[in-house]
């Protein structure tokens, strides 16, 4: 179904203010959003996490008695969780909301290992939290549609949330804007020079979403084994406190970041622990290309956010920032050098290789190989 049909029919129940945080599954409802609304101005906003975007749209109906919509990679109901028991929920404020869930991880649907938990569990936890749902499939007639809507407009009547799971391909759009910024360097190029910059007792943790499968890409195409990485998959924005809990068990050792600015900003709380407790041996590398790039290019919140700045007030001892591969590599050979908490920011294009894989190896043996090199 168009996602056009969607907005048009919350436009006729009064639903006028929309914001979430971008999905793949959801990438024609997040293009039409863009292309009607842009991602700034007062009907749609980006938001920095998931529980923030249910916060705004509870906010929206308290000051407006209509409520708004909320989307979200299923992934993103942990972070929901909290404000959708005791904010939204009838038994506290009753505040109505349309929830909007990309279903990563469907069962009998192949996914990657980070999406199957999620998956399976995704209409048991509406479930579990009393939230009416209907599901959308690629072949739901925009008749029926309409039906499933009027249902869950019903449950908003009387005060509830209530969820619409979207399966992949089921959401779609013609209008395909052009997200992108200036910058020349790629993210894979950006990560190539990091990990030959680093010295081969170094660790790295990288972020949910395409940088760690270029990572793993790039030790396949250099020839070397996957030990020193520790790719996470899943847990968007976490990438950064894992690395802090490995700088702080192994002090010896230096721990590399690679972050995306998406992530930084979903739990952005983490840089003033990492500032706080001053690790000599961490560098947090921000990946900074504007975008969730990984799916579908919809821009973060802001653009314009100031990472240094940010990293400066929360106590890191050197902020550093590249925007070229020259710069880049002369900065990343002259971290050796510096104490942590080191902040490198590189600005990058928004965009990948279309060929790009996916880790060949799982999560546990990624996780072993990990262990196994840290205490080596
Ligand atoms: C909690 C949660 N919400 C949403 C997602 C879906 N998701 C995966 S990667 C990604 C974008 C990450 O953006 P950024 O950190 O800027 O990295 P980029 O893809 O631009 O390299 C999103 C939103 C997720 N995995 N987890």
């Amino acid at each position: 179904m168009f996602a056009s049909v969607l907005l048009d029919e919350c436009r006729k129940a009064g639903i006028d203010f929309f914001t979430g945080v971008p999905d793949s599954f959801l990438k024609g409802l997040c293009d039409e959003l863009y292309d009607r609304f842009g991602t700034d101005g007062p009907s749609h906003i980006v938001a920095h996490n998931e529980g923030g975007a249910l916060g705004l749209c509870a906010g929206h109906y308290l000051a407006t008695g209509h409520p708004a919509l909320c989307y979200m990679q299923n992934s993103g109901l942990g972070n929901t969780v909290n404000p959708l028991t005791s904010l939204t929920d009838p038994a506290v404020y009753a505040i109505p909301c349309l929830l909007v869930i990309g279903w990563r991880g469907e069962p009998g649907v192949k996914d990657e290992p980070q999406h199957v938990k999620q998956g399976a569990v995704t209409l048991s936890q509406l479930d579990l939290l009393g939230i009416p749902r209907a599901t959308l499939s690629p072949d739901t007639s925009d008749d029926d549609f309409r039906v499933l809507f009027g249902v869950l407009l019903a449950a908003l009547c009387e005060g509830k949330v209530a969820a619409l799971v979207v399966r992949k391909g089921a959401l779609v759009s013609d209008r395909h804007p052009a997200y992108g910024n200036n910058a020349v360097l790629t993210r894979e190029e950006a990560a190539d020079l990091i990990l030959r910059a680093a010295s081969p007792s170094d660790c790295f943790v990288s972020t949910t979403g395409k940088l760690s499968r270029e990572v793993f890409e790039l030790r396949e195409k250099h020839g070397e084994d996957h030990r020193r990485d520790f790719l996470t998959v899943g847990s968007m924005g976490h990438a950064s406190m894992i690395a802090l809990g490995v700088a702080e068990a192994k002090p010896d050792r230096r721990v590399w970041c690679l972050d995306g600015d998406g992530a930084v900003l979903m739990h952005l709380g983490s840089l003033a622990v990492i500032g706080r407790r001053s690790p000599k041996n961490l560098i947090h590398v921000v990946i900074n290309n504007g975008a969730h790039e990984t799916v579908g290019g919809m821009p973060v919140c802001s653009g314009a956010l100031n990472i240094e700045a940010l990293a400066k007030a929360a106590g890191y001892r050197h902020v550093l920032r590249a925007d070229s591969a020259a710069t880049l590599q002369q900065t990343a050979e002259s971290l050796a050098s510096l104490q942590g908490p080191v902040l490198l920011e590189v600005r990058c294009a928004c965009g990948a290789r279309k060929d790009l894989g996916r880790p060949t190896t799982t999560p546990v043996q990624n996780r072993d190989a990990f262990m196994s090199f840290l205490n080596a």
